[in-house]
Parts: structure tokens; sequence; C-alpha cells
């Protein structure tokens, strides 16, 4: 296992289409990848990545929302007005291979997404709130799967990197240059 370079804008790598996995190669060199991406992600921290965030022009995805352990009490921190959820994250990590997304819903949803390749940039996208996906397992088994909430809009942004395109491509050219600016102030600092 290692943790890998995450690759940020401006690298021209990211408006890479990555490539399918064909059949031949669901092999120890892809649970290799799939496993170095986890290490990345959980060392980021982040709850999603692409292959090609690491160089990879392969369309492998990781995802672990990295959510409350919702069956667990709530471990009491002392202060009374800190409001975080101090339950422990349950992780629950899923690997998607050729991924496809599905009757993507008519109604929207917005959450306020970053992405690990624009440090520190975070803005709301509006996205289908709903999916299915058809993806691939490390075995090369097709699956299908409805996607909601959080996990919705995960999903679609990890499949945009697939075709090389980022959550601030989703923003109006004003809102996008004015992220791209504060980018590059902070990546000078
Ligand atoms: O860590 C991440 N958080 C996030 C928050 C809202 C919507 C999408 C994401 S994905 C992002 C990690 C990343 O860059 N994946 O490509
Ligand atoms: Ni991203």
């Amino acid at each position: 296992m290692a943790i890998r370079e995450i690759l940020e804008v401006p690298d021209p790598r990211l408006k890479t289409v990555s490539q399918p996995v064909e059949a031949g190669e669901f092999d120890d060199d892809l649970r290799t990848l799939v496993d170095d991406m986890f290490e990345t992600m959980y060392a980021a921290p982040g709850i999603g990545l692409a292959a090609i965030q690491v160089g990879v022009p392969k369309r492998v995805l990781v995802i672990d929302l990295q959510e409350p352990d919702e069956s667990a009490d709530a471990e009491d921190c002392g202060d009374d007005e800190c409001g975080h959820d101090h339950r422990p994250m349950v992780r629950n990590p899923r690997t998607f291979i050729n991924p496809e997304i599905l009757d993507p819903a008519e109604e929207l949803a917005t959450y306020q997404e970053g992405c690990l390749s624009v440090p520190d940039i975070y803005a709301d996208v509006d996205r289908p709130a709903t999916c299915r996906v058809r993806y691939q397992d490390l075995d090369g088994n097709v699956h299908e799967e409805d996607m909601t909430g959080l996990m919705a809009t995960c999903i679609q942004h990890e499949r945009d990197h697939l075709e090389g395109i980022l959550f601030i491509d989703h923003l109006s050219r004003l809102k996008r240059n004015m992220a791209l600016k504060k980018l590059r102030k902070l990546q000078a600092a």
C-alpha cells in the first residue's frame, strides 16, 4: 500500500477522458491501484477519489462517505454547545469499476462540493438528486444500485472526473473564474 500524489488544477491530466478497464485487466495491478487509492483518499482526507486524480487514466472510482455510526451512542465531549456529532465514523469502502450513471432524476439536489484536485475551494453544485449506477467490482462482476443523498452526488462528481470534468466546470463562468483565482492565490502561498 502507498499514498500517491494527488494531481491539482491546472494539471492538464485532469482533463483526460479515462479508458475502460478491459476484461483481462481485473488483476493484482488493479487491486494495488484500488488499495493505494483508498489509502490516498483516507489520508487526504476525502470521501471519494477517481484514478485520474492519482494520474491513472482508467475508469476506476473509490468512495467512502465515512458517516457517523447511527447505532452508536454519542460520546460526550464535555462542551454542551459544541454541536458536533461525536459518534465514531463507520468505514464503508466502495469500489466502482467502469461505472455508468443511469436514470438520473429530474429533481435536483444542491450540495456544497469540494475536490481534492481543487483544494480548499467549496461551492454549491446542483445535480440529479438520485440515479442508478451500473458498475463492475474488482472481480469484473456487474452490479446495479440505486443512489440517493450524498452518495448520488459523490458518484456523479467522481464519474465526471472520468470524463475530465471538475465540479468547478458546473459553475457559472464568473464563479468558476473567482474560484480559480482564489486557488492560484492559495497555491502561491
Ligand atoms: O472529499 C470530497 N468531498 C466531496 C464533497 C461533496 C461532493 C463531492 C465530494 S468528492 C471529494 C473528493 C474528491 O475530490 N473526489 O473526486
Ligand atoms: Ni473530485
